[in-house]
């Protein structure tokens, strides 16, 4: 029998590394990293799967008792926001890999336990984004950003994780919808791996993502409309106006309120995500957050061709001043966001 070629093998996520690193993409603490952040994203995984079944649906109770936890964000806290953090906080303690690391559901970071030996490697991470859907049964994802270390640290603080997004050395999130999907970047373009849950692993699915450049689709809460900058309402006000206005054509529009999801849909078939500043909150720039959330889907999706920006700037260009701020994010099909983009800067000039 004729063995078949050495492409049409699935390759699972150990194999894409290995190979990834003979290629000079990555070293082997990375490796080791991305491997032991997969590892627990299958635990989050199984944890989500099990829906009410699971014990984990629900807020999670505050230390004292009373009432929910509240997390930095001034945020309830749902059972499995906690219970995903703690999975990637145990898993990523030992490993040798990591000098510290930083999480939404965490008011500030934290260094590698004095038991453990360190490495060169910051993690950060959503540990599950979106998570008001999973009482209603809607794709959640966790969101992951590697940053290295900056030379000779001694005990790594805040401060050290505050690297604009064109520093980071890799990125991904990892989807727990109907499959459950990693999408990985090491710099060297966006790939998908589907959860094999007879073998447990990662299977690589989708090699070198692309971004259409043109889109139909855009996706946005549209109830803050009111509460949107000029340049925001003018940009929709043309996208619903469709072919009857100056964009020329119809436009589609989806909102999962999922940012893993709605992310995902449009690294597989095009679109522009915004949750742009509104003045619902005007002393925060926009609900998402820079450093675990933009700054990672930002270089999934310019690795995948598209564009990122804060409605002014390259958005993986912006330099963090905290830990936890929030910035306006436009991102997915290149000239569409070139398109929202100008809209912005062009107001900014004429006013
Ligand atoms: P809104 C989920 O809470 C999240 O952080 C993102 O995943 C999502 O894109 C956004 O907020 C949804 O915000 O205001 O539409 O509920």
């Amino acid at each position: 029998a004729v063995s078949p070629a050495p492409d049409s093998t699935h390759r699972s996520l150990t194999r894409f590394l290995i190979e990834e690193q003979r290629a000079g993409h990555l070293n082997p603490e990375l490796r080791l990293l991305i491997e032991v952040v997969a590892r627990a994203c299958k635990r989050i995984s199984v944890a989500v799967g099990k829906g009410a079944l699971g014990g984990v649906l629900g807020d999670a109770v505050a230390a004292g008792g009373d009432g929910a936890s509240i997390n930095v964000q001034g945020e309830a806290q749902k059972k499995l926001d906690v219970l995903s953090n703690e999975i990637l906080l145990e898993a990523n303690a030992w490993g040798g890999h990591l000098a510290g690391l930083a999480s939404e559901e965490m008011d500030h970071s934290q260094p590698i336990p004095d038991a453990y030996p360190r490495g060169n490697y910051l993690l950060l991470f959503d540990p599950l984004d979106g998570s008001s859907n999973i009482d209603v049964n809607v794709s959640v994802g966790t969101i992951f950003s590697v940053l290295r270390c900056p030379e000779g640290v001694a005990e790594v603080g805040d401060q050290h994780f505050l690297q604009a997004g064109r520093e980071q050395v890799a990125a991904g999130y990892c989807i727990y919808g109907p499959s459950t999907m990693l999408v990985l970047t090491l710099g060297h373009g966006t790939h998908a791996f589907t959860l094999d849950r007879e073998q447990g692993s990662f299977v690589l699915t989708q090699r070198a993502m692309r971004i259409p450049e043109e889109t139909r689709e855009f996706a946005i809460n549209m109830s803050n409309q009111r509460h949107w900058e000029t340049p925001m309402q003018d940009y929709v006000r043309d996208l619903l106006a469709g072919s009857e206005g100056p964009r020329g054509k119809d436009f589609n529009m989806r909102w999962i309120a999922s940012m893993v999801a709605d992310v995902h849909r449009l690294l597989t078939r095009g679109g522009i995500f915004i949750y742009p500043w509104d003045r619902k909150d005007p002393g925060k720039a926009g609900k998402l957050r820079l450093m675990y959330e933009a700054n990672p889907m930002s270089m999934l999706v310019e690795q995948a061709g598209g564009a990122a920006t804060d409605g002014r700037e390259r958005l993986l260009d912006v330099l963090p001043g905290q830990l936890h701020q929030r910035v306006p994010v436009f991102l997915g099909s290149k000239r569409e966001v070139e398109e929202a983009t100008r809209y912005h800067v062009t107001h900014d000039s004429a006013t």
